[in-house]
C-alpha cells in the first residue's frame, strides 16, 4: 500500500488532490513546468520537481519523466487528475509496468472507452441504450455510409471514432451535402487524432447533457452517485454544472443510475468514472461516451451526495472496499458550479492573460472555491483558462441560485478579465431559473447584451468607479443594509422562480 502520491497535474485539480492526500495523511509529490515554479500546487506539496518548459508536451505530458520522478521520490502511486495524461491507456499501462499504482481505471477500460465505436458496441451488448446509427468498428467507406444514411435518418451526425469533445463532428441535414461533409470530417479527425475512421448517429434535437457519476472498487462493487446537469456549455466547453438536474425526475434518475452501473460493469471499471448521456424532450436517454477520469465538475456531486470522490479514488487504489452501499446515500439539496475563466465574455470569450494583482474570494455558508491561483499569480496562455470553480450548495435549487448570485457579487478579480459577468447574467436569466435549457442554449438563445459593455477606458471613469466601489465597501462595513440594485427582493424573485418551474 502506498503512502506517497505523485500528482501529475497542475492548477485547481492538483490542489484538490493534494488536499485529499493531506487529509488522508499521505505524502505528496508535485511536478511543475518552468512557468509554474511559483504555482499553488508546488507550494502545497511535500516535494516538487521540475518537468521542463511551459508547453504541455515538454512538461505535463512527459509521461516517462513523470514515472521516473515518482520512482526517484519514492511515490507509490500517480494521480493524473483530468486532461493531460488522465485518459491515456498507454500511460496508465506504463505506470503499472513501473510497479506503481495508477489512481484511476485499468488501461483496458481507458482504451475501450477512448474509442467511441468500441464504447458504443460494448454498451449495446450490455443493454445500455445508444443513439441509433451505424456500427463504427468495421471502418465503413464513404460509399457504404452514404448508403446507410437514409436508414439512420436526417438530420444526422458524422462522428469520429477517436473523437470526443465535438472534434471531427459534422451535422448533416440532407443526403446532398453529405459527401463533402464526410470528407471534411475525415480530414479533421485525421489531423486531430491520426485516425480518420467515422460513423453515423441520428441527431437528437433539443437534448440535454446529463451525466452519471459512478464509483467502483477492485472487488466488483459499483455504485452511482446520481446525475449532473451539464447542458450549459459553449463550443463544447462546459461553463456551469448542477446537481441534481432540474429536468430529471425520480423515475428517470433510477433508470439512468441502473444503466450507468451496468455500463461500468461491462468494462470491469475501477475508480471514479462518468457516463455521459443525451436526454431528449421525452426523457429518453442515450449513452454518449464514458469519461474514465475524475471530472472538473465532480464537486457538485460531492456537495449533494456527501461523498469525497477524490478520497474514495485513493481508498479504492489502496485496495479498500467502497465505504458505503447504494442505499446508504441520497441527494441532499442542490449544488451549482460556475467555472471562473480568465476570458472576456463581452468579447467572444477571448482568453485574457496577465497578472492577478488582487482577488477577493467569496466565502461564508454553503460556498466552496476550488482554485490553483492566488493574488500574484500569472495567467499564461500555455494552459486552459479556468482559474477557479465557484461551487455553492443550497437546500433547494432556488436557494442555490440566490447563494450563487451573492457569491458572484462578492467575487473580485483584478488584473485579468473573467467570465463572472456571464455567470451573473445566467443567474438572472429566466430560462435558467426555470431549468428550461438545452445544449445549444448559450450559443443560440442567450445574450450578454443587456449587461453593461464596460468599454469605457478613460482614467476619469475608472477613478469615479473606484470611488463608488470604495464607498459601497465602506457602507457594507458599516452594516448599512441596502436593497440589491438588480432585483427588488429575493422573495419576489423566489415566487417568480416557483411560477416558472411549474
Ligand atoms: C450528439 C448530439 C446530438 N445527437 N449526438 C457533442 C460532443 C460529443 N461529446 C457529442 N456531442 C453531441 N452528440 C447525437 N446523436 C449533440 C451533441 C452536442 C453536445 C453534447 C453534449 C454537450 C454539449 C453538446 C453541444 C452540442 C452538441
Amino acid at each position: 500500500m502506498f503512502n506517497k502520491v505523485l500528482i501529475a497535474n497542475r492548477g485547481e485539480i492538483a490542489v484538490r488532490i493534494l488536499r485529499a492526500c493531506r487529509e488522508l495523511g499521505i505524502q505528496t509529490v508535485a511536478v511543475y513546468s518552468e512557468v509554474d515554479r511559483q504555482a499553488m500546487h508546488v507550494r502545497y506539496a511535500t516535494e516538487a520537481y521540475l518537468l521542463g518548459p511551459a508547453p504541455s508536451n515538454e512538461s505535463y505530458l512527459k509521461g516517462e519523466k513523470i514515472i521516473e520522478i515518482a520512482l526517484k521520490s519514492g511515490a507509490g502511486a500517480i494521480h493524473p487528475g483530468y486532461g493531460f495524461l488522465a485518459e491515456r491507456a498507454d500511460f496508465a499501462q506504463a505506470v503499472e509496468d513501473a510497479g506503481l499504482e495508477f489512481i484511476g481505471p485499468k488501461p483496458y477500460a481507458i482504451g475501450s472507452m477512448g474509442d467511441k465505436a468500441i464504447a458504443r458496441e460494448t454498451m449495446m451488448k450490455a443493454g445500455v441504450p445508444v443513439v441509433p446509427g451505424t456500427g463504427g468498428t468495421d471502418n465503413l467507406s464513404d460509399e457504404e455510409l452514404l448508403e446507410l444514411a437514409p436508414g439512420v435518418g436526417f438530420p444526422l451526425l458524422i462522428k469520429a471514432t477517436a473523437g470526443g469533445g465535438g472534434k471531427g463532428m459534422r451535422e448533416v441535414k440532407n443526403i446532398e451535402e453529405m459527401p463533402t461533409l464526410l470528407q471534411s470530417a475525415r480530414r479533421e479527425a485525421n489531423a486531430s487524432f491520426g485516425n480518420d475512421n467515422i460513423y453515423l448517429e441520428k441527431m437528437i434535437l433539443g437534448a440535454r447533457h446529463v451525466e452519471i457519476q459512478i464509483l467502483a472498487d477492485k472487488f466488483g462493487n459499483v455504485i452511482h452517485l446520481n446525475e449532473r446537469e451539464c447542458s450549459l456549455q459553449r463550443r463544447h466547453q462546459k461553463l456551469l454544472e448542477e446537481a441534481p438536474s432540474a429536468f430529471v425526475d425520480d423515475d428517470l434518475r433510477q433508470r439512468m443510475g441502473d444503466v450507468a452501473v451496468k455500463a461500468a460493469e461491462a468494462v470491469d471499471y475501477e475508480s471514479a468514472g462518468t457516463i455521459e448521456c443525451l436526454v431528449d424532450a421525452d426523457k429518453n436517454f442515450y449513452f454518449l461516451e464514458m469519461n474514465t477520469r475524475l471530472q472538473v465538475e465532480h464537486p457538485v456531486t460531492e456537495l449533494v451526495m456527501g461523498v469525497d470522490i477524490v478520497k474514495e479514488q485513493i481508498r479504492i487504489a489502496r485496495g479498500r472496499k467502497l465505504s458505503f452501499a447504494q442505499e446508504d446515500i441520497k441527494i441532499n439539496g442542490a449544488a451549482i458550479e460556475c467555472r471562473i475563466n480568465a476570458e472576456d465574455p463581452h468579447n467572444s470569450f477571448m482568453p485574457s492573460t496577465g497578472l492577478i494583482s488582487h482577488a477577493v474570494i467569496p466565502t461564508g455558508p454553503g460556498i466552496r472555491v476550488d482554485t490553483g491561483v492566488y493574488a500574484g499569480s500569472e495567467i499564461t496562455p500555455y494552459y486552459d483558462s479556468m482559474i477557479s470553480k465557484l461551487i455553492v450548495w443550497g437546500e433547494t435549487r432556488a436557494q442555490a441560485i440566490l447563494r450563487m448570485r451573492r457569491a458572484l457579487e462578492e467575487y473580485k478579480v483584478v488584473g485579468v478579465r473573467t467570465n463572472i459577468p456571464f455567470h451573473q447574467a445566467m443567474m438572472d436569466s429566466h430560462p435558467f431559473m426555470g431549468g428550461q435549457f438545452h445544449t445549444r442554449f448559450v450559443e443560440e438563445e442567450f445574450s450578454m447584451e443587456h449587461i453593461a459593455e464596460g468599454k469605457e477606458t478613460f482614467p476619469e471613469v475608472a477613478a469615479i468607479i473606484a470611488t463608488l466601489v470604495q464607498h459601497e465597501e465602506t457602507e457594507r462595513a458599516a452594516h448599512v443594509v441596502r436593497r440589491n440594485a438588480r432585483d427588488t427582493s429575493n422573495w419576489k424573485w423566489l415566487s417568480r422562480w416557483e411560477r416558472l418551474s411549474k
